[in-house]
């Protein structure tokens, strides 16, 4: 089944980072069974959480895709790997990270996937790009639009 309002989030602080977004983004797009809609800008992030690390280039993309949620998340972790990605520290520096944050109407709460993100909200990193490309697409679990909604996390 074809899922649209499936997006995707970014970020990287390793490396050439827009490259590696770049990338990563290709590699989605080269996907069967993926699409790529649209692409936020890239922007540049102060580092949020308590490591000390350096500044993250983020973006998020709108895809819309075949693929079940898990189906989608393999192949995000995969693309991780590929593109370098050791994962030494939670939270830690990351040459890419791919968040699922929303996936059409979906509401999942299983062990190794939660959709919507449960951060999605509180995270401008994630929540200026988003509004920037889809300021009208609705969070499946507050029914309201995302602009609505970051209203009140100002
Ligand atoms: N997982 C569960 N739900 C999802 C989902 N919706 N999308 C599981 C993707 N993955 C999901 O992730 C651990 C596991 O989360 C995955 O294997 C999957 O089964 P991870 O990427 O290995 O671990 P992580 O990224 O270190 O942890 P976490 O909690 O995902 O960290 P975040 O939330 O990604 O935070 N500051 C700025 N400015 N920009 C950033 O991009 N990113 C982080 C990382 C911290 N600070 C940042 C940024
Ligand atoms: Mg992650």
């Amino acid at each position: 089944m074809l899922t649209e309002g499936v997006f995707i989030a970014l970020g990287s602080n390793v490396g050439d980072r827009e490259q590696n977004a770049r990338h990563a983004i290709a590699m989605l797009g080269d996907e069967p069974e993926i699409s790529i809609i649209q692409q936020s800008k890239m922007i540049e992030t102060q580092p949020v959480g308590p490591i000390e690390q350096g500044l993250f280039i983020n973006v998020v993309i709108e895809i819309t895709t075949t693929l079940s949620p898990s189906a989608l998340l393999a192949i995000c972790l995969v693309i991780e790997e590929k593109l370098g990605r050791v994962r030494a520290e939670r939270w830690g520096p990351r040459t890419i990270d791919l968040d699922i944050i929303l996936f059409g109407s979906k509401v999942l709460k299983e062990p190794h996937l939660t959709i919507p993100h449960p951060e999605l909200l509180k995270r401008s990193f994630v929540l200026c790009p988003l509004l920037g490309i889809a300021p009208d697409v609705v969070h499946p679990v507050f029914r309201q639009q995302i602009s609505d909604l970051s209203k009140d996390q100002a």
